[in-house]
């Protein structure tokens, strides 16, 4: 089956949410009229002139109604601490990044254990549009349009063994292509996990694109996972290898400091991380910027409908 169409642009099977959105970007930018009040990131070009659109059909029953967050802010606010730690970085230093070879091997528990090439990967299973709501644990959110498909669809087909109880993400580390990796915060390679019934979930997408475009590489081109439930860190980047284990696996952020860091980490108000509340965040890109009133964060950021029922009967204090 083909599901790429070169010939069906982006601009017929975007919502139409996100093309007004552009459009009003593009004013913003033609304007001009905030120059000084604007961060320093602001200016930079959204997604790169020549970027490859991404057939992608918008899936009303994952479509937040929230307002979109402009691609600019998207692309240019990032935490990919391979390209370092400040968030203007990934998008200044991530252009060494190659996404072309790439191959993606799963590993582990699995019948079938296989190393997949991106492009094949990427027509695995029909492109989706997801809007979503992002939440950093630092206390910053966005809103946006995802491109993937659900990473269930993956799992399927390499059919885990019964032992597996996990599942691990684990990103690139190559310190010729990322100068942030020659730095010892976090222990390379980054990694991340899940339990399985958290992988399997239908929200749980295996991401290759954003507004209708292939991933930029400081938003973890060639792919990344989105798992919008929990905070941030827990979408891995830049993923070359997932693996399927029958123990919890150690993540590079428990590594650091497992008491600011749990393996669970959904997005809890009631929780508090020891440096930053979770009570309340602010929304990157609000027009009223620093100004912008700070919402209250939501229990599972909104997405309990869906994920709740996987936690009952946990102490999500103990297990955070
Ligand atoms: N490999 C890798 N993945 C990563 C990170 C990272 O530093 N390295 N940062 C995480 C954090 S803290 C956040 S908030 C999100 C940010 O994703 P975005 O820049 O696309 O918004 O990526 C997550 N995935
Ligand atoms: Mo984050």
């Amino acid at each position: 089956m083909r599901y790429f169409d070169p010939k069906i642009l982006a601009s017929e099977i975007t919502p139409q949410a996100v093309f007004e959105n552009r459009r009003d970007l593009i004013k913003v930018a033609a304007a001009g009229a905030f120059g000084l009040a604007l961060a320093p990131w602001f200016s930079r070009e959204a997604l790169a002139a020549n970027s490859d659109k991404l057939a992608a059909t918008l899936n009303p029953a994952y479509a937040a109604k929230d307002e979109l967050t402009p691609a600019k802010y998207v692309t240019s606010y990032n935490n990919f601490y391979e390209f370092g730690t400040d968030k203007s970085d990934p998008a200044a230093y991530a252009n060494t990044l190659q996404t072309r070879p790439w191959t993606v091997s799963i590993e582990g528990l699995v019948k079938k254990p296989v190393t997949l090439d991106i492009d094949d990967l990427l027509k695995l299973a029909p492109m989706e549009e997801r809007i979503y709501r992002m939440r950093c644990v630092e206390g910053w959110s966005m809103v946006i349009p995802w491109d993937g498909y659900s990473l269930s669809k993956l799992i399927s087909k390499v059919e885990p063994l019964g032992s597996a109880k996990f599942v691990e993400f684990i990103s690139l580390a190559d310190r010729k292509q990322m100068p942030g990796v020659k730095s010892n915060i976090i222990e390379w390679p980054y990694r991340e996990g899940l339990r399985m019934d958290e992988a399997m979930n239908p929200l749980t997408l295996l991401t290759f694109g954003l507004y209708g475009e292939v991933l930029p590489k400081q938003n973890g081109a060639p792919v990344r996972i989105v798992v919008p439930w929990k905070y941030g860190f827990k979408s891995a980047k830049s993923i070359v290898k997932i693996r399927f284990t029958e123990e919890m696996p150690k993540t590079s952020w428990s590594q650091f400091d497992a008491r600011e860091y749990g393996f669970y980490s959904n997005v809890n108000p009631q929780v508090d991380h020891p440096r930053w509340s979770q009570a309340s965040e602010r929304r990157i890109g609000d027009a009223k910027g620093a100004f912008a009133p700070k919402i209250k964060t939501q229990m599972f950021n909104g997405y309990g409908d869906q994920v709740a029922s996987m936690y009952s009967g946990m102490d999500l204090k103990k297990f955070y």
